[in-house]
């Protein structure tokens, strides 16, 4: 079918008041400016529309709707009427075009409007409610409008909810297409079923909701590279930022820490900001139980020992331990070791060290000072605690607790740093925290594409072997 001929699929969200429809639309949206949300309910009053669209072709329309609330009187007005009982669309019409009824149905009407011209519906249940007489009445006349529906479960990570109640009640009105959806969770797989399941549903919008599909995993493979170069050109700018002191002044190098430090802290927070950004829709609406962060940021401190450990990094071993002071002379002499550079942050014991043998050409740079800069252990904890906070955005709601994948664990875990981020230690100019750097000249970007890519690998290697990590409940 031609881009021409394909007309946009029209699917409603409709259900009882205060369940989480208008969640539900900007959760599909990815935006949180459509609609109003409310929790006292009857938020919606009338029906929007909203699209779904690749290169300004829309695939979905979707329809908010005002809540159900008084389906016992519809089905009590429908039963008083004489006629057709099996005409269950006709009924509908009878009932939109009786003026009296209208203006008692107000909301309902608009509702039974909006069915009659849609493709399908997504009836949206708050799993937490039992299964009380006025669903099922609002059940039995959305069947009256004869349009395919799949239930969507709201809620269900809730304590109090009682899904397999509602599983039971829904098979018995003969409605078997279920799914478990919490609307303000974030989870690209349970999206991917819902419309999976609609397509199966929907035999001649197959194609639309297929293109749809495509659209959104081109999109989450595009947001999943942006997080890694985020996180990449974070470890780039913290790997090569440095701090000059003059030798023998322990105030000036307790400044120079100090500001280093603070540096990296802000430096993070940008990195955290970044990702949150990126992943983020419906967000503010809720409160954040599932990510390891106290009000949008880290709650530790990536220069206290005890955070190290917390994340599992070993500091033990370190290549520059033990060299201590005497490593800080060789750079105050200009006698440096050529070579890979090594980090002495444990003789300082804070996460900051003194460097040494980072290329001859600081050499003139150096005399009579020392330079600062973050130790490895501290960069691999940056790493790991990003790429946690990555792993749990991608899936917020069920996967979020898992830890950080194992191929990530490992390749942060050994104490060599990755090859981007040992020539970033070369290069002062890689990094923005440092005075007069240059990081979009050649290397550093390439550096931080390349370690980007390492990243992602890890984290797609690990979806890849887990094949149930990113199940959630679903019939
Ligand atoms: N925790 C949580 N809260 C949700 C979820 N879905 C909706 N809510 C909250 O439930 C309340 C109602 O959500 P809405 O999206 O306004 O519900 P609605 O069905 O559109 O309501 P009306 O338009 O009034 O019929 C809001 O406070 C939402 O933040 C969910 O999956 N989890
Ligand atoms: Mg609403």
């Amino acid at each position: 079918m031609s881009r021409a001929e394909r007309k946009p699929l029209r699917l409603a969200v409709v259900g009882h008041t205060n369940t989480g429809k208008t969640s539900l639309i900007r959760t599909l949206l990815h935006r949180r400016d459509f609609g109003e949300i409310n929790n006292r309910g009857g938020t919606t009053r009338q029906v929007a529309s909203a699209a779904l669209s690749v290169d300004s072709e829309t695939l979905i329309t979707l329809y908010d709707s005002p809540g159900l609330e008084d389906a016992p009187g519809l089905i009590e007005w429908l039963e008083s009427q004489p006629g057709e009982r099996h005409d269950g669309p006709g009924r509908i019409h009878r009932l939109l075009t009786d003026d009296r009824a209208r203006a008692r149905f107000d909301h309902e009407a608009r509702v039974l409007d909006l069915m009659l011209n849609v493709d399908v519906a997504l009836y949206v249940i708050d799993a937490r409610e039992p299964v009380l007489e006025k669903y099922q009445d609002e059940l039995a006349v959305l069947a009256l409008c004869a349009r395919p529906i799949l239930a969507v479960l709201n809620f269900v990570v809730s304590p109090d909810s009682r899904e397999t109640e509602w599983r039971d009640a829904l098979a018995r009105v003969g409605l078997h297409t279920v799914l478990a959806f919490d609307a303000v969770v974030r989870d690209p797989a349970t999206e991917r079923r819902l419309f999976e399941k609609l397509a199966s549903q929907l035999d001649a919008h197959a194609e639309t909701l297929e293109a749809w599909m495509s659209h959104r995993r081109d999109e989450e493979d595009e947001r999943l590279a942006a997080a890694g170069l985020t996180i990449a050109e974070l470890l780039i700018d913290v790997a090569a930022a440095e701090r000059m002191a003059e030798l023998a002044s322990p105030s000036q190098r307790e400044r120079a820490m100090d500001d280093l430090r603070q540096a990296v802290r802000a430096r993070e927070q940008v990195c955290v900001g970044t990702l949150l950004d990126l992943y983020r829709f419906g967000r503010e609406d809720y409160a954040d139980e599932d990510l390891p962060l106290t009000d949008g940021r880290w709650s530790e401190d990536p220069f206290d020992p005890d955070t190290l450990r917390y994340h599992g990094i070993r500091t033990t071993g370190h290549a520059g331990i033990g060299a201590g002071a005497g490593a800080v002379v060789d750079v105050a002499t200009g006698g440096l070791t050529l070579g890979t550079g090594t980090l002495v942050g444990a003789a300082l014991g804070t996460g900051v060290g003194l460097a040494r043998g980072f290329g001859v050409r600081i050499g003139d740079r150096l005399r009579g000072r020392e330079r600062l800069m973050v130790d490895d252990a501290t960069l691999r904890l940056l790493a790991s605690r990003q790429l946690k906070l990555l792993a749990g955005l991608r899936q917020r709601g069920h996967a979020a607790r898992l830890p950080l994948p194992a191929a990530a664990r490992e390749r942060w875990a050994v104490e060599r740093l990755p090859a981007p981020l040992r020539s970033a230690r070369r290069h002062s100019s890689w990094s923005t925290l440092n005075p007069g750097s240059m990081p979009d000249a050649a290397g550093a970007p390439q550096a931080a594409s390349r370690l980007a890519r390492a990243l992602i690998e890890d984290l797609e290697r690990e979806s890849a072997e887990v094949p149930g990590a990113s199940a959630a409940a679903d019939d």
